[in-house]
């Protein structure tokens, strides 16, 4: 790989015109950088069934939000206090980065048990055990997001362990913005957008029954996005910009065959197959809330946690990438956030009980308090997450 110029500042800054915007970025990347190429002990109490579940089965539909002010579903300790039981939370991902600092900052607080579900049973492992997890704290499941049939596994093994789901985090995902020629997933479809967004589409689609017959008081879902896949903030004008286009890609099965591998039906492009596959998570998310918040209580949110530059995403870009995007993150754009800080950020969607609103974009400010973002109108597009839900339950089998 030839490295031509560097020029970090000045010639980051500038925004290149949308016509040359691939050009600028398949081949210069970044910064004027020019390339030429399982404890079952916590949750005893789920046989004790809430008020909630009762009125499922009589075929009450709940109408509230799931910003319940007292706990539904308590024990009685020994000394006859009422306490909350521990949360059981899923979170994809979990062997690295983001991930990994939210499992561990969810774990600390003696409130949750992590299933961390993880393609790489004892590199999630050895994560937990470096980042101090304590054992009875979490479970590593496996589950490899670019295969269906794993996702299909793992959901039956989930079931089989008797735990019950009260939060369901999909933050896993792949960036491979140096690769030349898409990748696959084992059910051919291109891997950013077939692992990122299908393999969580259909994780999710399946462990709603899972949230919904859960007792806890607060039951969410969360689908990490990004400001990469918003077009209405400087990042997301970096080229090559996120964009679905009429989903003919997507639609024709992403399989570089006799389609093309990308959604809009465009040449392969791996970071902005990933930037798509963000907007996916995005426009999934609302989708879920409009079709199920007011039925089930369940609060569906995303979040940008900000930017994570020291992360495992980075791994295929270039050395040179690796070196100079913290540093640039940090003392240029100010958007820098640590793993740890990023981990609490997370953290605070899944349990915090001011973050229960539904069908938000969460994100945080300069003093790292969180805020409702606006998503660009790509991400926040109503028929367009309906097609997508449509189109991605036929190619994961739902429809
Ligand atoms: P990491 O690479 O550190 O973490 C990604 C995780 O996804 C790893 O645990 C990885 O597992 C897992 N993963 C990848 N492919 C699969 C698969 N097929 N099946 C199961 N798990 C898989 O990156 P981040 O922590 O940065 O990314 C986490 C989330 O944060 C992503 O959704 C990303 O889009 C988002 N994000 C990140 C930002 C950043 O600046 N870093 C900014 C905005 C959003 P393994 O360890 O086995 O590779
Ligand atoms: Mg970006 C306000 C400025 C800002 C922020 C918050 C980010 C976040 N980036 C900003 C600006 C810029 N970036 C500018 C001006 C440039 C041009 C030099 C730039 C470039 C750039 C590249 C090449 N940025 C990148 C890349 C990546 O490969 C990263 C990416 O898109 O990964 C998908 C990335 C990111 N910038 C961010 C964030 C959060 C990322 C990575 C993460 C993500 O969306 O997951």
């Amino acid at each position: 790989m030839a490295l031509m110029a560097t020029s970090l500042v000045p010639a980051s800054l500038s925004i290149p015109k949308q016509g040359k915007s691939s050009v600028f970025l398949r081949e210069t990347i970044l910064f004027g950088v020019s390339l030429s190429h399982t404890n079952k002990s916590d949750f005893n109490s789920y046989a004790l069934r809430s008020k909630r579940e009762l009125q499922q089965k009589i075929g009450a539909v709940r109408a509230q939000t799931a910003a319940t002010a007292t706990p539904a579903i308590t024990r009685v300790a020994p000394e006859g206090k009422k306490t909350l039981r521990k949360g059981s939370v899923v979170v994809t991902g979990a062997s690295s980065g983001l991930g990994l600092a939210a499992a561990k900052a969810l774990a600390e607080t003696g409130k949750w048990h992590v299933i961390m579900a993880c393609r790489d049973f004892l590199k999630t492992e050895r994560a937990a055990k470096s980042a101090g997890i304590a054992k009875e704290n979490y479970t590593i499941m496996h589950l490899d997001l670019a295969s269906l049939d794993s996702v299909r596994q793992f959901v039956n093994n989930f079931r089989q362990s008797g735990r019950p789901l009260d939060v369901l985090v999909c933050n896993a995902a792949v960036y491979l913005p140096t690769a030349r020629e898409p990748t696959f997933t084992a059910d051919g479809y291109e891997l950013s957008v077939g692992t990122n967004h299908l393999g969580h589409f259909l994780l999710s689609r399946l462990l709603l029954e899972d949230l919904n017959k859960s007792d806890y008081p607060s039951r969410r879902m969360i689908i990490v996005g990004s400001i990469t896949g918003n077009t209405n903030t400087l990042a997301g004008n970096v080229p090559p910009k996120a964009n679905l286009g009429d989903l003919r890609g997507l639609a024709g099965g992403l399989n570089g065959l006799n389609t093309s591998s990308m959604i809009d039906g465009g040449n392969f492009d791996g970071a902005k197959a990933y930037k798509d596959s963000k907007i996916c998570n995005m426009l999934t998310m609302q989708e879920f809330h409009r079709r199920y918040h007011e039925e089930t209580g369940i609060t569906f949110a995303s979040l940008y946690p900000g930017c994570i530059a020291t992360t495992g995403l980075f791994r295929e870009h270039i050395p040179l990438f690796r070196i100079l995007f913290p540093p640039f993150q940090k003392y240029i754009t100010k958007g820098f956030v640590s793993e740890d800080e990023a981990g609490e950020r997370l953290a605070q969607v899944v349990s915090d009980p001011s973050l229960t609103k539904s069908g938000v974009y969460w994100s945080w400010n300069k003093n790292s308090a969180s805020f409702e973002n606006q998503l660009s109108q790509e991400a926040s597009d109503e028929a367009k997450a309906r097609k997508v839900w449509e189109i991605s339950e036929k190619l994961v089998g739902l429809a």
